[in-house]
């Protein structure tokens, strides 16, 4: 029967009516039905040894188009739709986006399941089924709110299971019950997301924003991502979290085994743990209790645990490395303490070196040390910030275990961040190179045979000046800004965070304004574009947010320079709104402090829809540095060496920069202005200024003059159209290199080797 048979047929049954005549949720839920049936009916990835990757984060986005491309029916869908007078992107919009994660590692946990089985590889995704994802981003008054930011409804992607585990904790025992979201591969095959929640959790306990009550576990335990960990409370709900993750994880991992009546000896031979970050890391000393509960000696399930189990570090800020007070997990989960503790006497038989302590001179269980010196692998997620784990943050174990440490450089599936995001820029290289760069990413080089040729050069500006279009008309919709689709659409997405250096882009902001008031316009017109949520509890962040919508108001009140210079902070900044932002972008800012960001995943999502960076020699910006070589990059500022020896011999003075330049001295001085005052909060304001002049903490006044410079070149180099276009095309043709597939490969070949 021909597809749209099939789905008029889905029409009539669920609605009694033709596709013609449904409005665009009853499509989306005909749909949802249609896909969700052919999921079920695909074949399961199989094989003798299993993935279980363990993560506080699945930040997949939506699911309706990614499943219509791998199953390979996106575009017969697509036209079947515009038959009947239907548009599949207003039909997307229906779908509830789940904000599963916070950013960075929560997405890459998705590309890969989608990596892990287009490549035939068996695997289970294991988290948390959040009820509330990340919360949803208001603006009021230029400031961020939060508020609930829901995805359950009946129409999901989400199954509900009927198998549960009893989770224990110190006063109450408490059911995990499993629900599961198929992952489709490109190859038709079928993995599974498998989620954990607790039954007796209730929404309706979320008051005034996103404020609840902080210790009643069994309301919130599965409420939201990453609950506020501000305070005591905070912490210890995330401890729940994190044990019930685990125990639920571990408990799953051993019923799969036993049901293939495998001896739990031989562990290692058909399960590869990946622990992403330190949040999972308790399922280290919960096998070890559980398999020593089925009758493995202590040292025979420390052994067996070591080798199925592997690491991944995605951080080395001191804050997001985890450590829990020994008498937190006394309080939460004391079965876990005596072990620990005997870990920790082994860890310390190994090394006396007071930095791979697992518990710590104060108390403090350090989960990353825990981490590596029970498991088989430790993994940086690009190759200088594995260096830097070799070489200083985790040096006294590298010196331990050099064998353990491997790099492997992140990726981003081009299912999503191509064919579904790009289908404009999917159909040229599909038309020039052919298909093959489908199956093997490499293949984009060769599209290098046309760097010279005019004609190809031309239809490559036109796809991004269509792409920047959809994104102008987008964002009048959304959120009834006008941007002028002939300015530059310069774009900085992610978390909001000091290292990450938004503030260095809005200094930039304000140096070009005054250079306008002053009669200095640019030769075209800029579009300063930002999207990033603040933690809640991460003040200054917040304070910088309200430093960039003041500026977005103070110059869409100003005719003079609105002419030349926007900003636009997009509201609730996720993975559908990357889907649209990014192919529209004309320069990528990747302008981290250098050593600070391990990686990085949207530099490479906008390299290859032919954007081009303007950064910092920082995470994977340097391999990208290296692939297309410097005519196709604008890269600037300290390096990571530099920068580190400014943190050893303390000898970073922003004030020494703010006193020494003119120049710098106008930025900063200009956030607390009369003119900006006038719109924003003076003490907000005030919080940015002083802390740029006396703490700096990452860095921003060091490498000011230098941005503002490269940025000039960046904007005089986009006037050259042919020869920025040539950029384009070898920044997309190098890109193949960044794809999930040959990231997953390679931890295939090195750590899990599964098939
Ligand atoms: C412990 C808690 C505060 C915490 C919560 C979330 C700590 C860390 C995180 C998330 C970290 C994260 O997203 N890291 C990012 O991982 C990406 C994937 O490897 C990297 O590309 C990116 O550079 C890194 O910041």
């Amino acid at each position: 029967m021909k597809l749209e048979d099939i789905l008029e047929e889905y029409s009539l049954a669920m609605f009694d009516r033709a596709i013609a005549e449904l409005d665009d949720k009853e499509c989306y839920v005909m749909l949802l039905n249609y896909v969700k049936k052919q999921l079920d009916k695909a074949p399961r990835v199989e094989g003798k040894k299993k993935l279980y990757y363990i993560s506080a984060e699945f930040l997949i986005g939506k699911l309706l188009s990614n499943n219509l491309i791998n199953l390979k029916i996106y575009h017969d869908v697509k036209e079947i739709l515009e038959k009947n007078g239907k548009s599949l992107s207003a039909i997307e919009e229906v779908e509830l986006e789940p904000s599963l994660g916070n950013g960075g590692l929560g997405r890459l946990a998705a590309c890969f399941m989608d990596s892990i089985t287009t490549l035939d590889l068996p695997a289970d995704g294991v988290g948390l089924n959040y009820h509330l994802g990340l919360f949803l981003q208001k603006f009021e008054h230029n400031e961020q709110k939060e508020y609930p930011n829901p995805w359950l409804s009946d129409n999901s992607w989400l199954n509900k299971t009927d198998v549960t585990f009893e989770v224990p904790f110190k006063n109450v025992t408490l059911p995990s019950r499993l629900y599961e979201i198929e992952v489709s591969g490109y190859n038709g095959k079928v993995n599974t997301l498998k989620l954990f929640d607790l039954d007796t959790v209730d929404e309706t306990i979320v008051e005034s924003g996103i404020g609840f009550d902080k210790k009643d576990i069994e309301k919130n335990l599965t409420l939201f991502l990453y609950p506020d960990d501000s305070d005591d409370d905070g912490r210890k709900l995330r401890i729940y979290q994190q044990y019930f993750l685990v125990s639920s994880a571990a408990q799953m991992i051993i019923a799969d085994l036993k049901a293939k009546n495998i001896d739990l000896r031989d562990l290692h031979k058909y399960v590869v743990i990946q622990i992403n970050d330190t949040h999972p890391s308790m399922v280290i000393p919960e096998l070890i209790r559980l398999l020593t509960a089925e009758g493995l000696d202590f040292e025979e399930a420390v052994a067996e645990v070591e080798k199925t189990t592997a690491y991944t570090n995605h951080t080395i800020l001191a804050e997001a490395l985890e450590t829990w007070p020994i008498a937190y997990l006394e309080e939460i989960v004391p079965q876990l303490v005596p072990i620990i503790r005997k870990l920790d006497e082994i860890a310390k038989t190994r090394s006396q070196d007071e930095a791979t302590f697992v518990i710590d001179n104060d108390g403090r269980v350090h989960m990353a040390s825990m981490d590596i010196h029970f498991s088989q692998s430790t993994n940086g997620v690009a190759a200088i910030h594995t260096d830097i784990l070799k070489n200083e943050e985790l040096h006294s174990f590298y010196e331990l275990y050099p064998n353990k440490f491997n790099n492997k450089t992140n990726g981003i599936t081009f299912r999503r961040w191509l064919f579904e995001a790009n289908p404009e820029l999917t159909k040229f290289l599909d038309e020039h190179i052919g298909e093959g760069y489908k199956k093997d990413a490499v293949e984009l080089q060769k599209l290098l045979q046309f760097k010279d040729d005019k004609k190809v050069l031309e239809q490559l500006l036109d796809i991004k000046a269509i792409k920047k279009r959809q994104l102008a008309k987008y964002l009048k919709e959304q959120q009834n800004v006008d941007i002028d689709e002939h300015s530059i659409y310069d774009i900085q997405i992610k978390r909001l965070h000091e290292y990450k250096r938004q503030q260095m882009n809005a200094l930039y902001i304000i140096d070009e304004y005054l250079k306008i008031k002053n009669g200095f316009v640019p030769k075209r017109p800029i579009t300063c574009i930002f999207g990033a949520k603040a933690a809640p509890a991460y003040i200054l962040a917040k304070d910088i947010i309200h430093v960039i919508l003041t500026l977005q108001q103070l110059i869409d009140s100003d005719p003079d320079v609105r002419k030349h210079l926007r900003v636009v902070m997009v509201e609730n900044y996720n993975v559908t709104k990357a889907e649209k932002l990014i192919p529209a972008a004309d320069i990528s800012e990747q302008i981290s402090l250098a050593s600070k960001e391990a990686s990085g995943t949207s530099n490479m999502k906008f390299m290859l829809n032919g954007a081009v960076t303007l950064g910092t020699d920082d995470g994977a910006n340097v391999e990208i540095h290296d692939l297309v070589g410097l005519d196709n990059i604008f890269i600037f500022g300290a390096k990571a060496d530099e920068v580190i020896d400014h943190y050893k011999n303390h000898d970073y003075c922003s004030r020494h920069f703010y006193e020494n330049s003119e120049r710098i001295r106008q930025a900063v001085d200009f956030i607390t202005s009369d003119a900006m005052k006038a719109i924003g909060n003076p003490a907000l304001l005030q919080a940015v200024h002083d802390d740029l002049i006396n703490k700096d903490w990452f860095m921003t006044l060091l490498d000011f003059e230098a941005y503002v410079a490269e940025k000039q070149k960046i904007m005089d180099a986009y006037e050259n159209r042919l020869d920025w276009a040539k950029k384009m095309l070898v920044n997309i043709a190098q890109a193949g290199y960044f794809s999930s597939d040959r990231t997953i490969l390679q931890y295939n070949e090195d750590i899990w080797h599964l098939k």
